[in-house]
């Protein structure tokens, strides 16, 4: 196939971009979770300072999600059987809750700890 000099430079900037896209991607420590009807497992963890990756997986036949209490970040939703992740950057040790923004869902216990550490 021939490529004129302009989308040949095109193809490049995006082979460059996927390239640094992922080694952004594994930078990031990651940590799954598992969602259902109506909690965490684990309903507590540990992450270090830093880039850090939530992977949660749905395992109940509702919609759950996630979101931490006092971050913009979050997942809204996920399908059943889904995964979805969630890249946040913690710059401070300390302890947030997390939590299902689902409707109702955290008042039926769909809570947990995070502890960012030193
Ligand atoms: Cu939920």
């Amino acid at each position: 196939m021939l490529l004129r000099k302009g989308s040949r430079c095109l193809v490049l900037f995006a082979y460059v971009m996927a390239a640094s896209v992922e080694v952004f991607a594994q930078q990031a420590k990651e940590f799954r979770i598992t969602a259902n009807e109506f909690s965490f497992k684990p309903s507590s963890i540990q992450v270090p300072r830093g880039e850090v990756k939530i992977s949660v997986t749905n395992r109940g036949k509702f919609l759950h999600g996630l979101a931490i209490v006092g971050r913009d970040e979050k997942i809204g939703y996920i399908e059943s059987g889904e995964t979805e992740s969630l890249t946040v950057n913690f710059d401070k040790a300390g302890e947030a809750i997390f939590y299902c923004p689902q409707p109702g869902h955290r008042n039926k216990g769909m809570e947990g700890k995070l502890t960012v550490g030193r």
